[in-house]
């Protein structure tokens, strides 16, 4: 087709739509999965379950996810479910889930649930990982489960190390989603590995926290602040101070609270980065 009768056409789409639109219906409906892409459909024979993020896709590390439920017989989105979920990965030897939130009602939301999914790693191709669904519709249980792809981050905002205390600890980096030059706000959420499907929250400990630009000497930036444990989020907040782009190093420590320092180290000439860091690129 020409160029020039594109446009004509597409504007003929648009009038007609509108207006048989209007005829339908006085109010249009609202579009409660605004801003977020369909990441996958896990369906069982009475729903189909719609699971949203920003990007589309899940990503190794922490993922903002957004879930509804429609009922296959009606088409019509479930109001009034609870649900569960039960990440798994499925390794050579062994399975494991992940840290996660409970799934809650979006605030302002009919038909929306939110949560947070932390994958501290992925398989050959995103692969390994399932997502199991469990939801109760009017004193009714339900399951569904499907494997799901989660792509690996080029840069390390998760880590699972090892501390002086032989627990196993997830650190994973929430904010900045979209590091400025600026003292941005920082979250990092630290889960303990109690067993392979349990990754409670630990509180009251500290992470310090000391960026580096490996790249241009080393250097730090003023005005950084330690994370501290923020009761009301149930994660750990402190300031990031960037002073350019480019590549950073978030070396950190982290502390108990009983002040023993369980991973990471001070940064120095001969000690350039710390065994417990997680990276930033913008
Ligand atoms: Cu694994």
């Amino acid at each position: 087709m020409k160029l020039k009768y594109i446009v004509p056409v597409l504007l003929l789409a648009l009038f007609t739509s509108c207006s048989s639109d209007d005829d339908d219906e006085a109010v249009p409906p609202v579009n409660e999965v605004e801003n977020l892409i369909k990441v996958k459909d896990i369906t069982n024979d009475t729903h189909t379950i719609e699971v949203y993020t920003k990007s589309g896709k899940f990503y190794t590390g922490y993922n903002d996810i957004s879930i509804r439920i429609k009922d296959n017989t009606d088409n019509k989105y479930i109001e009034s479910a609870v649900i569960n979920w039960d990440p798994m990965m499925q390794m050579e030897t062994m399975r494991h889930s992940c840290p996660k939130s409970a799934v809650s009602k979006a605030s302002d939301k009919n038909t929306l649930y939110n949560g947070f999914i932390i994958y501290q790693m992925t398989g050959m191709n995103g692969s390994g990982w399932s997502l199991k669904i469990m939801y109760t519709v009017d004193n009714q249980e339900y399951e569904a489960e499907d494997t799901i792809t989660v792509v690996q981050s080029e840069k390390q905002n998760v880590t699972t190390v090892t501390g002086s205390d032989d627990t196993r600890y997830i650190l994973a980096l929430i904010e900045p989603t979209t590091p400025k030059i600026a003292v941005n706000d920082i979250t990092i959420g630290l889960y303990k590995m109690e067993n392979m499907m349990m990754f409670p929250v630990v509180k009251n400990y500290t992470i310090t926290l000391d960026p580096r630009m490996p790249s241009m000497g080393n250097h730090s930036s003023p005005n950084n602040k330690d994370l501290r444990y923020n009761n009301t989020k149930q994660k750990y907040d402190g300031k990031l101070s960037l002073t350019m782009s480019g590549y950073w190093v978030l070396n950190l420590k982290l502390i108990d609270d009983k002040d023993v320092i369980l991973k990471g180290e001070n940064i120095t000439e001969s000690h350039i980065q710390s065994s417990l860091y997680l990276e930033i690129e913008f």
